[in-house]
């Protein structure tokens, strides 16, 4: 039997706590970079430590869930999203990563997750759709038929996704955006909140408002 450990302890963990209690899934410990968060309790999971704590459980002993939830705009030091960073630092070393599927979530038969990513409560996903490593699909976010998002993706509460939305990796959706069919989404943008996207998003841009439009991005 496996050990399911979280790395992580804040809010992107309690949600994905919740999700694995209704999902009968048990957590065996939390770790977390901040140690004023070591011995607490955190909805029923302690918190052990740091990640130093992983190390000491062999990798087909345990399987991590990545519950640190910033993407794409919190640079850790490796350059990379802290999210990311962790995702590729454990799995260099050998380490899985488990999916979390909100047993609310509604996700066609034949749509394709890759390992670590997460799909919250009311997320919907359409025949056809695909979604990355390590990407999170939030709560009441929608895919229609043959999305596709790739991997190290946030995509926050509400965004709407037509059909046949293609998007890159690295990338963060603010909540309720709303993307038109066939829009392509390059790896490493950034849409914001609210924004209505009407047309093709290069990668590396930014975009805000209705309809969506570039704008610098803040250093
Ligand atoms: O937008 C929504 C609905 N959710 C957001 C989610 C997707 O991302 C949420 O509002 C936050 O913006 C973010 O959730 P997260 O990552 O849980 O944010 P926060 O509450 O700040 O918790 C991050 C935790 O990760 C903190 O306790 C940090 O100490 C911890 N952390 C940071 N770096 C780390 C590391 N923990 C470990 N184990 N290792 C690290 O390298």
């Amino acid at each position: 039997m496996t050990d399911l450990i979280l790395i992580g302890a804040g809010g992107h963990a309690r949600v994905v706590i919740e999700i694995l209690k209704r999902a009968r899934q048990t957590i065996v410990a939390a770790v977390d970079a901040n140690p004023k968060l070591h011995g607490i309790n955190l909805d029923g999971v302690p918190v052990i430590g740091g990640d130093e704590k992983i190390l000491d459980r062999k990798p087909t002993d345990v399987m991590l869930i990545n519950a640190v939830g910033n993407v794409g705009l919190a640079i850790g030091q490796s350059g990379l999203s802290v999210r990311r960073g962790l995702f590729e630092r454990f799995t260099a070393q050998g380490y899985r990563f488990g999916s979390v599927i909100s047993p609310d979530a509604t996700v066609a038969s034949t749509a394709h997750l890759d390992h670590g990513c997460h799909i919250i409560t009311g997320a919907i996903l359409h025949p056809g759709a695909k979604v990355g490593a390590n990407t999170i699909i939030n709560t009441g976010a929608q895919l229609d038929h043959d999305c596709i998002v790739g991997a190290h993706c946030h995509i926050a509460p509400g965004v709407i996704f037509s059909g046949a939305v293609t998007v890159g990796d690295n990338v963060h959706v603010g909540v309720g955006a709303a993307v038109v069919q066939g829009i392509r989404i390059g790896s490493n943008a950034v849409i914001g909140a609210g924004a209505v996207v009407t047309a093709d998003v290069p990668a590396g841009i930014t975009v805000l408002g209705c309809p969506a439009r570039p704008v610098e991005r803040r250093p």
